[in-house]
Order: C-alpha cells, then sequence, then structure tokens
C-alpha cells in the first residue's frame, strides 16, 4: 500500500469516528429531554390549601399543602368582619369599658365622668388630646401640664388659662372648643401649620394667640377672626 493510500484511510476513518461520536452526543442529548419531558406529562400534582375552614381553600389543588393555608383572625371572618360582639374601646371580642362613653377607654382615660381630682374631664380631654396628638408632649401628664412645659390657670375646676407656646406643637386638637372657660389662649411660636375648624367655638370673650406658627393665608379670612394676633406666621402649605 502506497503512503497516500493509506493516510486517505486514516483520515475517512477519522472522519467516520467523528460522525458517530457527534451522533451518540444528539442521541444522548434527546433522550434525556425525552424523559424530561416524561416526568414532566406524568407529574399532574397540583398543590394548594384543601382546608374547609381556611380562607384559601383551592378548587383547583388535588394535594393539600398546609403551609398554604390562611386562616382568620380569631373572632373574625375571612372578610375581616366581627363575628362577636365589639367591646365599648371598639375591641372586637374585648372586655375594654368606656364609662363616660368619651371614646377615650378607661385604662386610659385621665379623667372619668363629669370631673375627677377637683378638675372637670373635658377640659382635662382638651389636654389629653393635645398631649396624645403632638409627639413632643409624649409622656407628659395631663395634670401637671402647668408646672411642666406650660402655664394653667383653673377657677372652679375649670381651665380659664392656657399657655403652650413654643413647645414645637403641630396640632390643635378638635376638641379644644370643649374649653368653654377659658379666657386667653397662648400657641404661638409653635410649628402649627393647621387650624380645626372648632376653634373659633372657643367663647368669643377667648384671646388667642397664635403667631410664630406655620400657618397660611386661607387663616386670615373672616370665619377666623377670632384669632387675636395671627401675624406674623411662616406660611407652610
Ligand atoms: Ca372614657
Amino acid at each position: 500500500m502506497s503512503l497516500k493510500k493509506s493516510k486517505i484511510k486514516i483520515k475517512y476513518g477519522l472522519n467516520y469516528m467523528y460522525k458517530m461520536l457527534k451522533n451518540s452526543n444528539i442521541i444522548t442529548i434527546l433522550f434525556f429531554i425525552f424523559m424530561g419531558c416524561e416526568n414532566l406529562f406524568n407529574d399532574d400534582t397540583v398543590y394548594g390549601c384543601l382546608e374547609q375552614n381556611a380562607c384559601n381553600y383551592s378548587s383547583v389543588a388535588n394535594t393539600n399543602d398546609p403551609e398554604l393555608c390562611e386562616y382568620p383572625q380569631n373572632n373574625y371572618d375571612c372578610n375581616g368582619d366581627c363575628l362577636v360582639e365589639v367591646d365599648q374601646c371598639g375591641q372586637c371580642g374585648g372586655n375594654g369599658l368606656d364609662s363616660d362613653l368619651d371614646g377615650i377607654c378607661d385604662d386610659q382615660d385621665p379623667c372619668i365622668g363629669i370631673s375627677q381630682n377637683g378638675y372637670f374631664c373635658s377640659d382635662i380631654q382638651v389636654l389629653f388630646d393635645f398631649v396624645s396628638n403632638n409627639s413632643v408632649l409624649d409622656s407628659i401628664d395631663v395634670y401637671d401640664i402647668g408646672n411642666t412645659i406650660g402655664i394653667t390657670n383653673w377657677e372652679n375646676g375649670r381651665l380659664t388659662y392656657l399657655s403652650l407656646a413654643n413647645l414645637g406643637l403641630t396640632d390643635v386638637p378638635y376638641s379644644i372648643s370643649l374649653l368653654d372657660s377659658l379666657g386667653i389662649l397662648f400657641l404661638n411660636n409653635n410649628n402649627i401649620s393647621q387650624l380645626p375648624s372648632t376653634l373659633c367655638q372657643l367663647p368669643s370673650s377667648c384671646t388667642i394667640f397664635l403667631q410664630n406658627n406655620n400657618l397660611c393665608e386661607e387663616y386670615q379670612t373672616s370665619e377666623w377672626n377670632c384669632i387675636y394676633q395671627f401675624s406674623p406666621q411662616d406660611c407652610i402649605e
């Protein structure tokens, strides 16, 4: 055999082996793809919640997965509606009391009934609302406001003078009009940018100071002429 012929034979032999290897790889890959798909087609398990009392019972699942189940809170149905009695403090199934029905639960109410410790509860409630609505007054004792952060005068259990100036207040409570014995109100030098519509229901004899807050021109109309001292203001919309 000549050298040329033997080289051609080797070349064809290598090509043949390469083609065989290539084809066997493709066959192997096709085999695994087919096996994989067969598993997919055979696996018809659908997981879901199959607990009858759960809020998300699945109508399409055939296999229960308890971890997928969601249940209503105690005393509530799946729509979030209370199924039992709501207590006087607005808690579903609770046992809280609001004996004087002023919207403040007994366990938080600083004054229950008409008066307590010689103070009228309606006046105490306004101070309580000032404390609740202004984070800067957090944890202030409403009975001690006059000795700690502000100045108060009381006559016959009624609040006649209230100064809460220069404290960084942002809120004047809606209940402010309950102070129907008030003669002077200082709320100047705070960060108040809005006023409750009830402010001008304070007695017409009450002198109100609100200068140096963040109030805008809308409070300079006749509707707000109960304010004795309004300017200057650093308006913040
Ligand atoms: Ca109460």
